[in-house]
């Protein structure tokens, strides 16, 4: 009797010795030829998503990745199931783009519970709730709040008129790049008084969302003369309905984005868009390289940063084929 519970609390003892050691420290990822690796994508109703989901597929041979890729349709509760059916299926490394900052969090927790390093990819999540080098091994992305600091200088330097009336289009709501791109362009834009943002609204980083979004605001502000969309698709589809209700871009409207895809590339050679901030879409060689640097042993930074070029008219012509 004396010997069993002796035994029990040593186990006891033992076990919360190791939880302890697992909650602080990341899983361990070895080195090997082949890795089951996840890539849990949110969505693929534009082409930055359909850009990404191939720069990981034609990155997995190089980097000898088993590639499990999923489509969670624009669902953060089909995302968060697709990593639970990945967990089951037992994969090395998961790759992670949060389709919002708050729901996905349990799902980067389960997968550092069941002991598999996940890597955040071009979303982050709130940063309160789940940290990089404890809960994810790193966040890999662009500096959203700077982007939309670098729209709103463009913007004042460029926009000709006496006084500019802005209509924001923002991405998915509780998404980090829909936060930050708003904080980082509402900040600086205030500074010049010239401005004046009279709506601000959710197009869901999607094109007819946008458009439809547009087309409302357009009936309570036909004033507007400067169009912010937190991404080329929304500032397409605003485009459209520009266009629709007989205004012309590029004319009597400034249209401003992020993400440099091909169509709003055009658009600026057309001269219907000022500018595009880029945002990359191909991660895959960079998530191989940081997944690289992991199995060796080298700490990672919490933020693996992607710097960002900058389209206008004067470059767009030279970009246009390697764009996406
Ligand atoms: O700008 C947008 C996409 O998370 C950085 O999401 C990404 C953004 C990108 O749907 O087009």
């Amino acid at each position: 009797m004396m010997k069993r519970t002796l035994l029990l609390a040593t186990a006891i003892a033992f076990g919360a010795v190791t939880s302890i050691a697992s909650a602080a420290g990341l899983p361990p990822l070895e080195q090997k030829d082949r890795y089951k690796v996840g890539f849990a994508q949110m969505e693929s109703n534009n082409p930055w998503r359909i850009a990404e989901t191939k720069s990981f597929h034609d990155t997995a041979e190089s980097c000898g990745w088993d590639l499990i890729a999923t489509d969670a349709a624009g669902s953060a509760a089909k995302q968060v199931a697709d990593v639970d059916s990945m967990i089951a299926q037992g994969i090395d490394v998961l790759f992670l783009p949060p389709r919002e900052e708050k729901p996905l969090i349990p799902a980067v927790k389960k997968a550092k519970a069941a002991g598999i390093p996940t890597f955040l990819v071009d979303r982050s999540v709130d940063p309160n709730a789940a940290k990089p080098g404890e809960d994810f091994v790193a966040f890999l992305g662009s500096d959203f709040i700077d982007q939309g600091k670098r729209v709103a200088e463009w913007t004042i330097e460029n926009f000709k008129g006496d006084k500019g009336i802005i209509v924001q289009l923002e991405g998915t709501t509780g998404s980090s790049p829909a936060n930050d791109r708003k904080k980082g362009f509402d900040d600086r834009i205030v500074q010049d008084e010239r401005f004046e943002i009279v709506a601000s609204q959710s197009g869901d980083f999607a094109r007819d969302l946008g458009r439809q979004v547009m087309e409302t605001l357009l009936q309570a502000h036909p004033d507007v003369n400067i169009v912010y969309a937190h991404n080329d698709e929304m500032a397409i589809g605003a485009i459209q309905a520009l266009e629709l209700a007989g205004r012309k871009p590029g004319e009597d409207v400034l249209v401003v984005s992020i993400d440099g895809t091909r169509d709003a590339l055009q658009a600026i050679i057309d001269g219907k868009m000022g500018v595009t901030v880029e945002s990359s879409p191909f991660f895959g060689p960079l998530a191989c390289e940081t997944m690289k640097r992991y199995t060796a042993g080298e700490t990672i930074e919490p933020w693996v940063q992607v710097k960002d070029r900058i389209f206008t008219a004067a470059n767009a012509p030279e970009h246009i084929d390697e764009a996406y």
